[in-house]
């Protein structure tokens, strides 16, 4: 992993000025849309760092879509974003987790060639006790970028390896930014002393196998025979003193998949039998996950398929999710599909 050093003092502006001379077809468009989500990032670091001084915490006292009770920073968040994104003239779609389907755009601004979606606060249950929280967002570019049109939902329901760029920021001990845009992962951390985003991380790679494991184990009972088996192996000790692995989880699934980017490991949130398709979002979170682990060199599956390959039904459709580490994953699949040689061994010949 090639830790930067601050002697080259890259702020995101300048990494993004650079990243579009990759693309010689780049009109600048991009780059304009990415410094706007930037100011949204800002705004709401700047409140979640003081968000037990000046009385945002706390419920709103709605709910969204999901029936979810929805936090004053969650709100604000939300609004944060479409308010830095709706006027640049960049986007002809924009959906949040926080709301029912596409976001209405202003109809006196242009329409641009790219689509958003976005979880304004992840993990936002944790607010009032100063754990880790986070921005994820994902950003696709219409299929005919000459149409000047509102998108139709039929544009945004797109497959995530359709993902043009996706990331997240941490909102922790340090606020941290990580994106790809398709060449490899990057990661800033933001001094507020300053208002940047300076590149510490440049082309970060996930380890191949890991010694973490991150699941809500208060689900157990809830499994299928198959998880529980790859949750016991992982328990079991080995004699390569690989196993055990340890727990790790915050319940925030940004901060749980930032350490697996760069400890290794796998991160799970499967289906169980209260919840049949899982609990995270395809369109606003696992996609954007997903592809920011596989451009790290890691793993993204629901079990059985690669998520990035998922052609979305919904906005709001779940699905299972185990990603990481690139050989703990498929692992987890062998087990999941029965087919991992302790399985195999276990099974009476029929
Ligand atoms: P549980 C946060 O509410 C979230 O959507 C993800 O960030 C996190 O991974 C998951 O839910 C935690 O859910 O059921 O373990 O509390």
């Amino acid at each position: 992993m090639a830790i930067v050093t601050a002697q080259r003092l890259v702020t995101i502006e300048r990494h993004i000025a650079e990243q579009e001379h990759l693309h010689p077809h780049a009109t600048g468009e991009f780059s304009r849309l990415l410094r706007d989500l930037m100011l949204a990032f800002r705004l709401i670091a700047r409140e979640v760092s003081r968000a037990g001084l000046n009385d945002i915490l706390g419920l709103t006292g709605t709910t969204n879509v999901y029936g979810e009770a929805v936090r004053k920073l969650d709100a604000y968040a939300h609004e944060v974003i479409v308010r830095a994104m709706e006027h640049g003239g960049h986007l002809c779609a924009m959906a949040s987790e926080e709301s029912d389907g596409l976001i209405a755009l202003p109809p006196t601004r242009p329409r641009g060639k790219y689509i958003l979606l976005f979880d304004p606060l992840d993990g936002s249950t944790n607010i009032d006790v100063n754990v880790t929280i986070g921005t994820i967002f994902s950003i696709y570019r219409r299929r005919d970028p000459a149409l000047t049109t509102d998108a139709t939902l039929e544009d945004v329901l797109r497959p995530g390896c359709e993902q043009v760029a996706a990331g997240y920021v941490c909102y922790g001990s340090s606020v941290t930014l990580v994106y790809s845009t398709g060449n490899g992962v990057d990661v800033f951390t933001y001094d507020p002393t300053l208002g940047e985003f300076f590149l510490t991380i440049e082309k970060l790679r996930i380890p191949r196998r890991g010694t973490h494991y991150s699941i809500n184990e208060g689900n157990a009972k809830r499994w299928a025979p198959e998880l529980q088996d790859y949750i016991d192996y992982l328990k079991t000790p080995s004699h390569d003193q690989h196993r055990p692995y340890s727990l790790r989880y915050v319940g925030s699934a940004v901060a749980d998949v930032h350490r697996v980017l760069h400890y290794g490991g796998i991160f799970m949130y499967p289906a169980d039998r209260a919840n049949p398709s899982g609990k995270l979002r395809l369109m606003f979170e696992v996609n954007p996950l997903a592809f920011v682990t596989e451009q790290a060199g890691g793993r993204a599956s629901n079990g059985c398929c690669r998520i990035l390959d998922i052609r979305p039904e919904s906005l709001r459709q779940r699905v299972p999710v185990f990603l990481g580490s690139p050989e703990d994953v498929a692992e987890a699949e062998a087990f999941l599909q029965g087919r991992h040689i302790l399985q195999r061994l276990r099974t009476p010949e029929a």
